[in-house]
């Protein structure tokens, strides 16, 4: 145990911890992982919180405020954060956290390891905790912009980072939702077909049922077709796939219950709410489950073609449960995701959704750092959910994650260009068009027939450009030539 002062730079802090601190620097510390405490010098300040999986909230919060976290829901709770380590009245987060000092500095304290490391803020303290100690803390104080990313580079020097890049992509799923066929991709495909796209990624829809990955009714032709429909037009084929869940009426839930995660009352485990009802985990740590991943990426990118893959729900393997080997849930769902990898190869295109942000560096290629968007800006139904749908909170999720850069390809969802079919003005049309931008990934839904002129021109002059980005501000930055404040919409 550890008990005393770190420097950093000119603030003398008292902290306490699991094992002595390293200096690594003027004013950043390695710290043995476990507890730790360290009293920071403001009192009434701003805290970074950080959420568990891709569509948790991330943000600045006054300490005196309401803790940012999805309240009045357990399933919106469940689905889209860290049900087990919420924390209803203190501010916390996961994995890594950070305190707004007096001076325009902050203070980061971050893990650089697995375990669900947890980090939280009172008036007068920065802490961390994890479920199981694995790898060091992080603790450095100094420009805002500059210690994020010297957080993001240390998780990428102990995660590894990838190279693979995804260029632009056409997804299904903000235009045609579940409703697509082989039909639909064929002829969205052909008015995609001069139009500078990377990738045409189906999206939900496909499959027999969530947990049966087959093609349904509407793909008689079976997948492989419809890849040669995609790649024939001059594309990389992409799917969207949930492979560590499944629904209760699945032939896979129905005839291997024992292959899910099991709950303590001796039924599966409930891992989430979509789809109208609740889903169950596939428990990964068992022989027979990771001979059925290993069959099904096989399948989808040997047998089928496709070399893009959108991995949804995934933080459902890495929740706490009954799983037949006594692994920790973090350190599971990336074996898990490790296992996929090895499967499709170092050329297979990984983006993961539902992640667990910081457990699925080196594994994946990009991630989504925020809820979904939609034609709208917000969603009057769901208030106090700020991973409810909507431009809005997924802008304010994505745009807090910026700093990841380093460790993946961000993605802050689609952009809309149409302005029929959506409600998005101009402005918001125009922040959603600039995040992407930002944040290094380019997508959208938008089928060409459903533009106007002057918004195909738009969309071909975005995916063309090359734009040189540069951060001056918490949400300055600038993109070639022109300043982009984004901070009105925060
Ligand atoms: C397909 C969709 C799209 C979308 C994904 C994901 O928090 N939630 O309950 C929640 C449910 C669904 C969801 C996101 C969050 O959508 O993000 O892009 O692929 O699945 O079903």
């Amino acid at each position: 145990k550890f008990a005393g002062l770190v420097q950093l730079g000119d603030l003398s802090l008292p902290l306490r911890a699991d094992g002595a601190p390293r200096a690594l620097g003027d004013r950043e510390y390695l710290i043995p992982s476990g507890s730790v405490t360290v009293v920071h010098p403001v009192e009434a300040t701003e805290f970074f919180r950080h959420g568990w999986n891709s569509w948790s909230p991330s943000g600045w919060r006054h300490v005196g405020d309401a803790p940012l976290r999805i309240h009045g829901s357990p399933e919106r709770l469940l689905t889209a954060d860290d049900a087990k380590n919420d924390t209803p009245h203190a501010h916390s987060g996961s994995a890594v956290g950070a305190i707004a000092l007096a001076d325009g500095e902050i203070l980061l304290l971050g893990a650089l390891g697995l375990g669900a490391p947890r980090v939280g803020a009172t008036a007068t303290t920065l802490w961390g905790t994890v479920e199981e100690p694995d790898g060091e803390w992080f603790l450095a104080r100094g420009p805002e912009q500059e210690v994020f990313t010297r957080y993001a580079q240390l998780v990428a020097e102990r995660f590894g980072a990838r190279e693979g890049r995804a260029g632009r992509v056409w997804c299904s799923w903000y235009s045609f939702y579940e409703h697509i066929s082989e039909d639909l991709v064929r002829r969205t495909v052909a008015d995609l077909a001069d139009l500078p796209f990377d990738v045409v990624q189906l999206d939900d829809g496909w499959e027999r049922s969530v947990g049966d990955w087959e093609a349904n009714e509407r793909f008689p032709s079976g997948m492989a077709a419809t890849v040669r429909t995609i790649t024939d037009a001059g594309f990389r084929a992409g799917l969207w796939l949930s492979p560590l869940i499944a629904l209760p009426h699945s032939d896979f839930a129905v005839h291997r219950p024992d292959l899910l995660v099991q709950g303590t009352d001796g039924r599966p485990m409930v891992a989430g709410y979509n789809w109208g009802g609740p889903y169950y985990a596939l428990d990964t740590t068992q022989e027979e489950v990771k001979a059925h991943l290993r069959e099904l990426f096989t399948r989808v990118v040997g047998e089928w073609g496709f070399t893009y893959l959108k991995l949804d729900f995934m933080y459902a393997g890495a929740l706490e449960g009954g799983r037949s080997e006594p692994v920790h849930r973090e350190q599971a769902y990336r074996d898990a995701v490790a296992l996929i990898r090895e499967t499709v190869g170092d050329d297979v295109y990984l983006l993961g959704c539902g992640v667990p942000i910081i457990a699925s560096a080196g594994v994946f290629d990009g991630v989504r750092v925020g809820p979904d968007v939609a034609p709208f800006w917000e969603n009057a139904e769901r208030p106090g959910d700020p991973t409810g749908v909507g431009a809005k909170n997924a802008f304010l999720a994505s745009i807090h994650r910026s700093w990841l850069r380093p460790v993946f390809e961000t993605d802050p969802d689609v952009v809309y260009f149409r302005r029929r079919r959506s409600l998005l003005d101009d402005d918001q049309r125009r922040l959603l068009e600039d995040l992407a931008t930002v944040l290094g990934f380019k997508s959208t839904s938008d089928p060409v027939d459903w533009l106007a002129d002057d918004e195909v021109l738009e969309l071909r002059d975005w995916l063309e450009r090359r734009e040189e980005v540069a951060q001056l501000g918490r949400y300055v930055f600038r993109i070639d030539d022109r300043v982009v404040d984004l901070g009105p919409f925060v």
